[in-house]
């Protein structure tokens, strides 16, 4: 494995496919609690939208009942007009995590689900692509178990409350209300937009993070104000959607595309239950269309969009870099100048930076500013396969398998030593881990 020096656990060698395996599997077992998994059990200590998907497409290897439950737990905390929230709390430990179901009070607010207390944001849309995925890695149990009939309605609200509600811009793409939404929380992507944003909250800045994770990994205190008075506003308006002035609406090119390949996805199942099919290809089709306009040349990659201004926040990160999925994109050749670059693989990383590495800010240990994370360096992956480019895939999931194996399980790594960062025995790394350990051929 190239980098710019080591960083690797002494027992290195002894890793192999199935330690890593192993490994995984131990760390998916500690935290699961009985329908779903923690992301990790001291710093995130309930249930998490999009760490949900990451884990069940992990744990169909193991268990495609088990990555089913993890599926339908979330669905339980579906709201009445189709979203699926960020976070499920547990009530047993809202002292632990902060801003908690204290502070949503959601079952208090009309439209929201009546018994299961959930944050009012949401996070990428990956679930339909999941649930694609969980179904391709056992179709006999999934049909035994009706998993696509059950599922499929439920996604066919949360893809519509995407396009009913969260249209903000008017381009078609989905606006993020947080930069929580976007799963990639500090990324120097939302920085112009929060400049905007006030710091005097007037919930108590209480940071039970803090206890799991070094301070200087982990957004600072200034930004945790602004994110809970931006959190304030959007209960406050009864997390309708229609807030005129609303200060924060991006369109994420990482969420869009996680949102158009969940579009295919959904084509997908719905032709495998004999349902119409088209309507989603179409949809998938004009999010393509529409992120196409956040493809930055001179970048090459995608941008975000303000959408209370219309400008776009021209800085080269990951979020630019997913639309590499987006099958038949044709953008994939700059997108891979981009990503084989200085800014990212080019640089020297054994996993793929989380922002542009020549950037002066680009910090290598700080959370979504500059540190690799394996959703991302995974969803890479995937793409590279997808575009035939089997050897570089294969060669960024060995990095995947060993480097987490090695760490236990980290959150996130530096790119170039692959020295551990954030918390420990972390759920998507686990999951992921295990499927990159997995031989293809076999399957
Ligand atoms: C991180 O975000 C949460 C807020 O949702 C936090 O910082 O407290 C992000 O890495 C996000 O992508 C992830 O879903 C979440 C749980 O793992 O943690």
């Amino acid at each position: 494995m190239a980098g710019r020096d080591g960083g690797l656990a002494d027992d290195i060698d002894m890793i192999t496919p199935a330690v890593a395996t192993a490994r995984a599997t131990a760390v998916l077992e500690a935290n699961w609690r009985r329908s779903h998994t923690l992301p990790a059990s001291g710093l995130y200590p309930h249930q998490w939208s999009w760490d949900s998907s990451f884990i069940a497409v992990g744990l169909s290897l193991l268990s495609p009942r088990r990555a089913g439950q993890e599926m339908d737990a979330l669905f339980a905390g579906q709201w009445p007009d189709g979203r699926l929230p960020q976070i499920i709390f547990d009530p047993h430990r809202d002292e632990d995590y902060a801003p908690g179901a204290a502070f949503w009070q959601s079952t208090s607010l009309e439209g929201a689900p009546a018994k299961v207390e959930t944050a009012g944001f949401v996070q990428p849309p990956n679930h339909a692509w999941a649930v694609w995925k969980i179904h391709q890695a056992d179709p006999g149990e999934s049909r035994r178990r009706a998993f696509l009939e059950r599922s499929y309605p439920k996604l066919l609200a949360w893809h519509n409350y995407l396009v009913e509600r969260r249209n903000r811009g008017g381009s078609g793409l989905a606006c993020i209300v947080h930069p929580w939404e976007s799963g990639t929380d500090n990324s120097p992507l939302w920085d112009s937009a929060m400049q905007r944003i006030p710091t005097d909250c007037r919930t108590p800045l209480h940071r039970p993070d803090l206890q799991h994770a070094d301070a200087g990994e982990r957004p600072s205190q200034k930004e945790y104000a602004k994110y809970f008075w931006l959190a304030e506003r959007y209960r406050d308006h009864r997390c309708d959607d229609v807030d005129p002035n609303y200060p924060f609406l991006l369109e994420d090119p990482l969420f869009n595309t996680l949102w158009a390949l969940s579009e295919y996805a959904l084509a997908d199942i719905a032709q495998d239950l004999g349902f119409p099919s088209s309507v989603h290809v179409q949809r998938a089709q004009s999010l393509v269309a529409a992120l196409d306009e956040l493809f930055i040349p001179e970048l090459g990659c995608y941008a975000a969009r303000d959408a209370t201004d219309g400008t776009l926040v021209r800085k080269a990160t990951i979020n630019g870099l997913i639309p590499l999925l987006l099958p038949g994109n044709s953008r994939a050749g700059n997108l891979l100048d981009t990503l084989t670059g200085p800014r990212f693989m080019g640089s020297g990383a054994v996993m793929v930076p989380s922002y542009d590495a020549t950037a002066s800010d680009h910090d290598p240990a700080l959370y979504w500013r500059g540190p690799a994370w394996f959703n991302m360096s995974w969803m890479i992956a995937e793409a590279l396969d997808g575009l035939g480019r089997t050897d570089e895939a294969k060669a960024l999931r060995n990095n995947i398998w060993l480097l987490a194996a090695s760490h236990d399980f980290p959150e996130y790594v530096d790119p170039w030593t692959g020295a551990a960062h954030g918390t420990r025995k972390f759920s998507w790394t686990a999951a992921l881990a295990l499927e990159a350990a997995t031989d293809r051929s076999m399957q």
